[in-house]
């Protein structure tokens, strides 16, 4: 067999047209390029990031853009800081209105204009620096006032952006007019993703395919009325592991946002209690809350989950182990560690399975 495969150029010489040559090597090269893409497909990582609306799905794929050194471009940098003045003058206005409907005195009774002024004015209308500058001395005073403090510590009581705090409190650079935002301010901007978002990004020469899934919003809206957040992600999580669809699939469960959850356990503000009376733990202890949220969802997988091989036997009927991280999505060092992590276990387990085919 190994003899067919010599050919020796001089017969070539007397067999084929110079041409013809190139032609047949032109096609050679097609075919070791179509094997290529072929193997890189096989190869090719997909990961598909689900859950509800605003746990941060989208966060993390700036984190890995940053961190994979794809630079945001100028246009989306553009993009972003008129999202930011946006998410600032939104934030803002349900402040000054949840600070009325919670019956909060103001702190100055001068700031009840600079209210009404905030109140009044159209989040679209405000995209360009200028226009932000001029109303910027308003937010600042109201972000001062303690009758808005007070509102922004009751934020359980209604819903506020989680980004809204970190950008009042960056008011100051943020209003200058030669103000570009930062990796960090891009990792807080605010805005709900429409349909899919794809996103390839080669890594230790394999590429990831990212795939963001916007929230659910029109079930979101239903959702609030009868639970809250943590339910919610809850109710996500035991559609998506235990559909059948996602039998074959390796699931890691992110759960987002441990800054806020350390801090609203340690602020004493709530308890873990008024929503899950069977907490034991002690609920100003974050890891005995956290230990408890991560119970929540490990006792919604029902479905044993369809092994792939991989440890046992093709088609083998076996509960798979549920992989799961306490993630803060804005903090770039975080993320560094737990993708770390997860990109290492993909590879193994993308390997091993391209062994075995
Ligand atoms: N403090 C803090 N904020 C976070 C964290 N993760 C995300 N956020 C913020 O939470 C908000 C929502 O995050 P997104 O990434 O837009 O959420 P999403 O899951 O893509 O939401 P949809 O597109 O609506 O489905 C943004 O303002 C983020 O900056 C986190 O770990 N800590
Ligand atoms: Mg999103």
């Amino acid at each position: 067999m190994a003899t067919a495969m010599l050919t020796c150029s001089c017969c070539l010489r007397f067999k084929y047209s110079p041409e013809e040559i190139e032609q047949r090597h032109k096609s050679q090269q097609i075919d070791r390029m179509i094997e290529r893409e072929r193997q890189s497909f096989r190869r090719q990582v997909k990961l598909l990031l689900l859950g509800a609306g605003e746990s941060g799905k989208s966060t993390f794929l700036k984190q890995m853009r940053i961190i994979h050194g794809m630079r945001f471009e100028p246009e989306a940098v553009k993009e972003y800081q008129q999202t930011i003045y946006q998410n600032l003058v939104r934030g803002m206005r349900v402040l000054v209105d949840a600070r009325d409907k919670l019956g909060i005195p103001w702190q100055y009774e001068s700031n009840s204009e600079a209210g009404e002024v905030v109140l009044r004015t159209d989040p679209n209308t405000i995209s360009e620096p200028v226009p932000f500058a001029r109303l910027s001395p308003l937010l600042q005073a109201l972000w001062d006032d303690s009758g808005i403090r007070t509102a922004f510590q009751r934020r359980s009581e209604y819903q506020l952006s989680d980004s809204v705090e970190y950008f009042l409190d960056n008011l100051h650079r943020i209003s200058r007019l030669d103000w570009v935002p930062s990796n960090q301010d891009i990792l807080h901007a605010r805005r709900a993703t429409k349909g899919v978002v794809e996103c390839v990004i080669p890594i230790r020469g394999v590429p990831f395919r990212f795939v963001d899934v916007g929230g659910q919003r029109s079930q979101r809206r239903k959702w609030f009325q009868r639970t809250n957040r943590l339910e919610e992600s809850r109710n996500v999580f035991d559609t998506i592991v235990n559909h059948l669809a996602f039998g074959n699939v390796s699931v890691i469960l992110f759960l987002n946002k441990t800054d806020l959850l350390i801090a609203k356990v340690r602020s004493g503000h709530t308890d873990i209690r008024s929503h899950f009376p069977q907490f034991t733990g002690d609920p100003r202890d974050p890891t005995d809350v956290q230990t408890f949220i991560l119970s929540l969802f490990s006792s919604v997988v029902r479905r044993r989950r369809r092994s792939t091989g991989i440890g046992g036997r093709e088609g083998e009927e076996r509960t798979q182990p549920l992989f799961h991280h306490f993630t803060t999505a804005v903090d770039t060092e975080n993320i560094k560690v737990v993708f770390g992590a997860v990109r290492d276990t993909i590879l193994r387990r993308n390997l091993e399975a391209l062994m075995l085919q």
